[in-house]
């Protein structure tokens, strides 16, 4: 996509005006621009895989990279999330055995990320999911059922992006970003305060749409995060062959944009970045690049073997670094999760599996005819006749069906 002159950007320049937002909030942090945009030197991550919280001086921050941990209440619930999200993969992926789901690709391992990407926005801001992000879209307050019509082969996806400013869970690669920096540029033109959240993988870095929805929202400084998924494969090819770059946040810095890698097994620095990077977004000084570092532990789809492509003592080495137990150590050593509060988190979950037997379980009623439909505003001859076609065929098919059941009388 090239900027055409049309499009002028609709305030200053970056590094020329007193108003600039970005100038200003790294003036607050007393460093350069650059060192500003440039991700911290180690990725942030706050509670180890034992569970502990690190020495502030450990967790991998620098001047103007400082996050606060976030308020137990916000850790609870995240906590609740993760074990909702945790049963809906591994419910998911029963259901795809037994035939009631057509694919899933499951986040199982990765459910830090969905669920801090849910919960650090406002009901106001937007998201814009992928195919794996169907746990942080039902964490956004998505109906489970609705959420995973999509990969039931039905044809449409299933939720109403406008009532829940949530958009489709995309397919092609990349697509959504460049929704959501539209949206973005949207809102900001009409002077709303919304901040979008943009997801997408490893992978979807090297395609062109990425590069030109980060060029976009950089030129116009609009408010989105783009929420990078690192979980290290892209189907079967591994991070060394996708990018040379030291790190994916680091691409911001070329697009001018502020990056920061986190751990993305660690729910508690996911969250701390997010919510600062939705701060920073809604007062102006977006757009941010966050890269989560995090592991894909299940094959890509159950279409896919990954025995074929990757060691299992890399997966066993992953399988230590649980985000839902080191959450669980976590809270349970400060005393804030207690055996009755476990208990109830547990029940949640189970009645969320339930609530996915059942609805995904009754078989979805096919008109046939809507092949024909919603593909043209004025229907072509062809389909007409095609669809007519359709329409006899079905007919003689069902009066031969009970002809066949009167004799069989
Ligand atoms: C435009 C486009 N190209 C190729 C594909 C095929 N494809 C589906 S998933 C995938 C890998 C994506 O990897 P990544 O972005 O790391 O996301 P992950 O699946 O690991 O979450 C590819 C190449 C696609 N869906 N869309
Ligand atoms: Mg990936």
């Amino acid at each position: 996509m090239t900027i055409s002159a049309n499009h002028t950007a609709p305030d200053t320049a970056r590094n020329t005006g007193p108003d600039n937002a970005l100038t200003e909030a790294v003036k607050k942090f007393g460093i350069t621009v650059e060192d500003y945009m440039l991700p911290a030197r180690h990725q942030i991550q706050m509670v180890d895989p034992e569970g502990r919280l690190k020495p502030e001086g450990e967790q991998g921050t620098q001047p103007g990279h400082e996050y606060p941990v976030p308020g137990d209440k916000e850790l609870l619930e995240a906590y609740e999330q993760l074990v909702v999200g945790r049963r809906v993969n591994d419910q998911n992926s029963a259901l795809v055995r037994q035939g009631r789901m057509a694919v899933y690709p499951s986040s199982h391992g990765q459910e830090a990320c969905q669920v801090a990407a849910a919960l650090c926005l406002g009901d106001g801001d937007w998201m814009f999911p992928t195919y794996r992000d169907a746990v942080a879209v039902m964490t956004r307050g998505v109906d489970p059922v609705q959420v995973m019509t999509i990969f039931r082969g039905d044809w449409h996806g299933g939720y109403d992006p406008l009532q829940y400013k949530v958009g489709i869970q995309s397919t092609p690669l990349t697509t959504q970003l460049l929704h959501a920096v539209g949206v973005a540029h949207a809102a900001k033109l009409r002077g709303e305060d919304t901040v979008v959240l943009a997801m997408c993988g490893d992978g979807a870095t090297s395609e062109g749409d990425f590069h030109e929805a980060l060029n976009f929202a950089a030129v116009f400084h609009l408010p989105v995060i783009f929420f990078v998924q690192n979980n290290k494969y892209a189907i079967s090819v591994p991070l060394a062959h996708q990018s040379a770059a030291p790190s994916l946040a680091h691409k911001a810095v070329g697009y001018g944009m502020a990056g920061e890698r986190v751990d993305g097994n660690d729910v508690v620095a996911l969250l701390a970045v997010l919510d600062r990077a939705v701060a920073l977004c809604r007062d102006g000084s977006g757009p941010l690049l966050v890269e989560a570092n995090t592991y894909r532990m299940q094959a890509h789809t159950n279409a896919d073997d990954d025995t074929r492509y990757r060691e299992s003592a890399e997966v066993a080495e992953w399988r230590a670094k649980d985000p839902v137990n080191r959450m669980r150590t976590y809270l349970t050593g400060r005393g804030i999760l207690d055996d009755d509060g476990e208990a109830r988190i547990r029940a949640k979950a189970e009645a969320v599996a339930a609530q996915l037997r059942e609805g995904l379980g009754e078989d979805v009623p096919v008109d046939p005819q809507e092949l024909f439909r919603h593909v043209f505003a004025v229907q072509t001859p062809q389909l007409k006749e095609q669809s007519a076609f359709l329409a006899d065929e079905l007919a003689r098919d069902a009066a031969s069906d009970s002809d066949s059941k009167e004799a069989g009388k």
